[in-house]
Order: C-alpha cells, then sequence, then structure tokens
C-alpha cells in the first residue's frame, strides 16, 4: 500500500465543500489514516511550496494558503499517489476534467482547491513536514475486501 499527503486549501471550508471531497476519497476506497486542520505559518508554507519559490505566483500563493484553516490527510490506497492525482485533475483547471475535483469545483488555477503529492518521495517529504509519527493511525481495515 502507497501513501499520499493531500491537502484542502482555505476556500473548500468558505465553500462548504469539505465532506463532498471526501466523499469522492471515501467512495474511491482510499483509507483516512490521518487528518487534521490546522492553519499554516509563513514558514511551514514556504517549506511545503519550496520548488515554487522563483515563480511568478509563489507570493500569492503562500498568502492564499496562510489566509485560513486547511485540512491536511493522509490517504493509503493501492497506487494511492497516482490514484488521488487522477481524482483531483489537472493542476490547470482549465485542462481539469469534468469529474474530478479541480474540473468540478476549482475556476481560476491559482485558487485551485486541493492540492496532492505529485510523487511517492514528494509524498513523504509532504508527510514528514504535516504529522508526527504518532498522529498516523495505521487502522485494521476490515473493508477491504469490498473495494
Ligand atoms: P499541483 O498542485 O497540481 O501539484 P503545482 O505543484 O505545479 O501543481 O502548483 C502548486 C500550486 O501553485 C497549485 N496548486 C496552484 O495553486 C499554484 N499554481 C500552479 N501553477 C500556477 C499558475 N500557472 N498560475 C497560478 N498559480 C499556479
Amino acid at each position: 500500500m502507497d501513501r499520499t499527503f493531500v491537502m484542502l486549501k482555505p476556500g473548500t471550508l468558505h465553500r462548504r465543500i469539505v465532506g463532498e471531497i471526501f466523499s469522492r476519497f471515501e467512495r474511491k476506497g482510499l483509507k483516512i489514516i490521518a487528518l487534521k486542520m490546522v492553519r499554516l505559518d509563513n514558514q511551514t508554507a514556504s517549506t511545503h511550496y519550496e520548488e515554487h519559490r522563483n515563480k511568478d505566483f509563489y507570493g500569492e500563493l503562500v498568502n492564499h494558503i496562510t489566509s485560513g484553516p486547511i485540512i491536511a490527510f493522509i490517504l493509503e490506497g493501492a497506487d494511492a499517489v497516482s490514484s488521488v492525482r487522477r481524482l483531483i485533475g489537472s493542476t490547470k483547471v482549465q485542462e481539469a476534467q469534468a469529474g474530478t475535483i479541480r474540473g468540478d469545483f476549482a475556476y481560476t488555477t491559482q485558487l485551485n482547491i486541493i492540492h496532492a503529492s505529485d510523487s511517492p518521495a514528494s509524498a513523504q517529504r509532504e508527510i514528514d513536514i504535516f504529522f508526527r509519527p504518532d498522529e498516523i493511525y495505521d487502522w485494521e481495515d476490515n473493508n477491504r475486501v469490498w473495494f
């Protein structure tokens, strides 16, 4: 089983679509093994987005991500990184397919609703930024047989 890191950006709370987004991951069969609401400080936000430090949208991105609480969580499942990336859709919202989270809910690329790790190495790096080992639950999954 693989793990991936997911973050619902501040707009999802404003729009009351947190439950809708969680239900998409749950009905796919992904397993939630860690979950928290947190307001990021500038330091954590810049560590998380350090690969974008030189991009022109970086300042706006950090402003947005620190503007209110976010929901951070870890999903586990077969091929979790690419499975979750398929469910969330393209970074560029104009290219995000209908039926994906960004295709259905995101209107601008800057505020594209959700973040999910783009590789197993990024997933591990991002999990380590947001969660301590004792905040991750390896709970026994009796339903696995149904997915
Ligand atoms: P993803 O979130 O799909 O992994 P990244 O890592 O390329 O995409 O971008 C991180 C975040 O930066 C995006 N979620 C989006 O908020 C913002 N972003 C990316 N590309 C652009 C862009 N061309 N214009 C404005 N904001 C962008």
